[in-house]
């Protein structure tokens, strides 16, 4: 009876304490974290039916379901009816997307379960243990040694759950996570979009190691621009906090502070002589260290100020024009979604071999090590959620997505300097409803962080006034820091000639940015006779563009073109020149460059040395 009550009890505890877990705030920071990576071969069932969550009814399972798959597949006994397994004869790579991993998944999209068993034992008894995802994509239910940690929604964002200490062994821990990447109407994004819909645990898994007070977040900001007074202000949150005060120390600037804590949060607030501005051009990064109580950590940040003043951009107090290119999280010579240091040297190497200053992290927030990397090359960012043409503007449900995503990457990355601009959408069409849900957004990316610019990328609206005058006036244009328009004049609308008469200017006296031009050609395909789809077009294309972006408007600001490389997308099916990829890259899926290329490079000396 008392080994029954001591069970019961256990259940009960363990019930409370998984619920709990799901409510699990973001860690930010992991890299500055013990760590034990969970990467490498994990076991694979894909699912279509989804017969690992749902009995033959089509009713959820329950917890000890004996054909969940959450649960053990070994079976109990000579008898024990098991209908699905794990093994070695199906494996994955984690992080990393499924589809370019076998020619099989290269189409799929539903539910796949991954399995993968660990020993582990703790460094300290009082510490506690997380379960950190770099981001999974879309919706994933995480269950250890047979009970739910939690789910979440969302293919970009990282997530954490803490696992309850009964739960984690020292041996033999059975860690099984059920993937679904079906695209929804009521989902961000939508089901319709413009690139490859890659499933999979995209980017790493840690167990992550925290003593029983820790920080969970903080933001540090560079808030006055004076050189011998500047202010750097921001916060320090705390969890589960027992210290009374928190010290920041930055030993380059020689500056040791503490601060008192107010509830689990601390104001942070000092001045910091002889600090050496962040810039493309001196990325310059600070050791800083965090401690509060038993905790301390580390990163590197930098210090620099952004702003929208009049209809300039202001980086540092300089006026800033951003020689920009788009990227998709993707390797073009392996088709597949980039995830490392590796793959992130790759993709912003060349951007900064275009000249570029800046990057537009197409269209949803990518791997962490790009922002990191960003930051050390010194390369300004904008990083974007994926509200995406036309999501359901009216679903309060949605806008909640919406926002959580938003948070996400705002808490994950609110320390990196190279970030100056966070979007909240893409071409999504002009109506109340949608300008009130993008209004919301952008007011929620303000609060959150009020030290950067928020903006999106706009449709084209443009009403004709005058001659050849074309005015950006959509109405959510009153509330963005600045004007962005998508733009491919020459390619959805005429041929590039018709760019010799076409101005484009905006009825709001804020910074105009061009947050997309860009016309496709195959790799290699050269036509003396400029033909669609050939490099000789694309290289018209881009020729007539520059041509009239010197005649911008003074508040033009910069250009981010589509696309540094061609990508997948299944919308593209021209069978001799697309096959299944938008070939809008100014680099082919071979990674050589088309001619576009160097001609955006020589527009972007000649823009570096007018504003450098
Ligand atoms: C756009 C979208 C982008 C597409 C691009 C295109 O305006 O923002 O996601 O891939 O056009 O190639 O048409």
């Amino acid at each position: 009876m008392l080994k029954k009550t001591v069970v019961i009890v256990t259940a009960l505890v363990l019930h409370i304490l998984v619920a709990n877990a799901q409510k699990n705030e973001l860690i930010t920071n992991i890299e500055g974290r013990k760590t034990i990576s969970l990467n490498g071969k994990w076991q694979y069932i894909v699912d279509p039916y989804e017969t690992g969550f749902y009995d033959y009814r089509f009713k959820e399972r329950s917890e000890n379901d004996n054909d969940a798959f959450w649960n053990s597949d070994v079976p109990k006994n000579k008898y024990d009816h098991k209908e699905y397994g794990y093994s070695d004869k199906n494996t994955l790579k984690v992080p990393g997307d499924w589809n370019s991993q076998d020619p099989k998944f290269l189409y799929y999209e539903g539910t796949l379960w991954y399995k993968k068993t660990f020993d582990y034992k703790k460094d300290k008894t009082s510490n506690r243990v997380f379960l950190y995802f770099g981001a999974v994509n879309y919706k994933t239910d995480v269950y250890l040694n047979g009970k739910k940690l939690g789910q979440h929604i969302g293919g970009f964002t990282p997530f954490n759950f803490e696992i309850p200490d009964a739960l984690i062994k020292t041996k033999g821990n059975y860690l099984v996570v059920k993937v679904d990447n079906k695209r929804g109407a009521e989902e961000i994004p939508t089901l319709n979009t413009d690139w490859w819909n890659y499933g999979g645990i995209t980017r790493d898994v840690k167990l992550v190691e925290l003593p029983a007070n820790f920080i969970t977040g903080y933001s540090l900001q560079l808030t006055k621009l004076l050189p011998g007074d500047n202010k750097i202000q921001g916060n320090i949150k705390l969890d589960n906090n027992n210290a009374s005060q928190v010290q920041v120390e930055i030993p380059e600037l020689k500056l040791k502070q503490n601060f008192p804590v107010n509830g689990s949060m601390a104001s942070i607030d000092f001045t910091a002589a002889n600090l050496q501005y962040w810039s493309p051009k001196t990325p310059k990064l600070y050791r800083v260290i965090l401690t509060a109580g038993n905790d301390r950590i580390e990163d590197k940040i930098g210090f620099r100020t952004i702003e929208a003043k009049g209809d300039q951009l202001l980086l540092n107090g300089k006026r800033l024009f951003m020689r920009g290119i788009s990227i998709h999280e993707e390797i073009p010579q392996q088709g597949r979604r980039a995830y490392s240091r590796a793959d992130a040297l790759q993709l912003l190497g060349w951007a900064k071999e275009l000249n570029c200053n800046m990057v537009r992290l197409a269209h949803y927030p990518h791997d962490e090590s790009m922002t990191r990397m960003a930051d050390s090359l010194g390369m300004l960012v904008w990083s974007e959620i994926p509200v995406y043409w036309t999501v359901n503007f009216g679903n309060e449900e949605v806008l909640e997505k919406a926002k959580q995503q938003l948070t996400e990457m705002i808490m994950r990355d609110q320390n990196r300097a190279s970030i100056i601009i966070w979007s909240v959408g893409n071409e999504t069409p002009i109506s109340e409803t949608r300008t009130n849900f993008m209004h919301t957004l952008l007011q929620t990316a303000k609060d959150l962080d009020p030290s950067r610019l928020a903006s999106a990328a706009l449709e084209v609206s443009y009403k004709a006034q005058g001659k050849n005058l074309n005015m950006i006036d959509d109405p959510l244009g009153k509330y963005v820091d600045m004007v962005a328009f998508n733009e491919y004049l020459g390619w959805y609308l005429g041929t590039p000639d018709s760019c010799q008469t076409a101005n484009w200017a905006t009825i709001y006296n804020k910074p105009l940015f061009i947050s997309e031009t860009g016309a496709e050609a195959q790799g290699g395909f050269i036509s003396t006779g400029n033909a669609m789809w050939s490099e000789d077009y694309q290289a018209w294309y881009y020729k007539e563009q520059i041509a009239m972006l010197k005649r911008m408007p003074d508040n033009f600001t910069g250009i981010s073109p589509w696309i540094l490389a061609d990508f997948r997308s299944p919308r593209r099916n021209n069978p001799t020149y697309q096959q299944g990829w938008n070939t809008k890259g100014l680099i082919d899926r071979n990674g050589r460059k088309k001619k576009s290329f160097f001609l955006l490079k020589e527009y972007y000396g000649e823009m570096e040395k007018m504003y450098p």
